[in-house]
């Protein structure tokens, strides 16, 4: 691809959504998620409901559950052939590269990507809030452990942005975006901001711009070109391309 040299990747739920990770909306439909609390009663949560500081102060125990649940789940799915293909583009290309996902899975990494940013946390770390240090976690938080660093319990919760949190990393987002060449966002609904509003901050300092989604996405409209199909067909075919086959 001439004249590319520096790229930004962002990802969302759709590029894991083969590997057996829910998403959180898909056609329109924001997902529900299932819990069964200590006296055993049912309930549905609209994910986007848990996903918030104060769901967190109302009910510290569902919030937890709800990321244990996923944690826990982590071991049981794999890198799709669209994490493998992005881990292949990380490996081989000469120029920048960041690769920005929304997505709080480490199947990224798992497949051997390198130069990324977790703009939304992730799973696999916590995050005390008596000492105010981050650190790696696989197990649950729900009982509350106590923190390895400060030795106090109960004080750590999941190292995940809430709604209304600031996501990370936004000041190396905003340089790379402002300086890519080529703006590719894979598998979001475009529904979530500031990751939505990146293709026009790309756009306005004169990146090309290419979306790889199963539909259209809310900010579609934006994008250069729009390619509609599943990540894992979609994303091994355009690596194939930008490194010449
Ligand atoms: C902030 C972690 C400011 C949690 C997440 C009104 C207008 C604009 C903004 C707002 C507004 N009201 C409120 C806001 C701000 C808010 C927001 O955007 N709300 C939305 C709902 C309107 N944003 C925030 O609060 C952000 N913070 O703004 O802070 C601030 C300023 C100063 C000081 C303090 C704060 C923080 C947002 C982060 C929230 N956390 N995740 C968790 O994961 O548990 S967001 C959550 O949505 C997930 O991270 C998810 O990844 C993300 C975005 O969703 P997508 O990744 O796009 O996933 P989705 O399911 O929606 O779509 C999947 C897509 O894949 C679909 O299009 C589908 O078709 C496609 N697909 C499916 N299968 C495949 C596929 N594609 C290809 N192949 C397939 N096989």
């Amino acid at each position: 691809m001439s004249g590319i040299r520096n790229i930004v990747i962002l990802t969302g739920a759709g590029i894991s959504a083969e590997s057996g990770i829910l998403t959180f909306r898909s056609k329109g439909q924001v997902t529900y998620w299932d819990y069964t609390d200590s006296d055993g009663a049912r309930q549905s949560h609209r994910v986007e409901d848990v996903c918030t500081p104060e769901a967190f102060a109302r009910d510290p125990g569902l919030v937890q559950a709800f990321y244990d649940a996923r944690r826990a789940a982590l071991s049981g799915v794999a890198p799709n052939a669209a994490h493998d293909a992005l881990a292949r583009l990380d490996a081989e290309w000469r120029g920048d590269l960041l690769i920005v996902t929304q997505n709080v899975d480490d199947l990224h990494e798992r497949a051997g990507a390198r130069r990324l940013l977790h703009m939304h946390g992730e799973l696999k770390s916590a995050w005390c809030r008596a000492c105010d240090r981050r650190m790696p976690w696989a197990a649950d938080l729900g009982d509350g452990p106590v923190c390895p660093e400060c030795r106090r319990a109960g004080g750590l919760r999941p190292d995940i942005v809430w709604f209304g949190e600031m996501p990370y990393g936004m000041d190396v987002i905003d340089r790379a975006v402002s300086r890519a060449d080529l703006f590719v966002s894979i598998g979001t609904s475009g529904a979530v901001y500031p990751a939505a509003g990146f293709v026009q901050t790309a756009k306005y300092h004169g990146a090309a711009t290419l979306e790889l989604n199963l539909e259209p996405s809310a900010g579609s409209w934006l994008f250069e070109e729009t390619r509609l199909g599943a990540a894992s067909a979609l994303v091994p075919a355009w690596v194939n391309e930008v490194l010449g086959g």
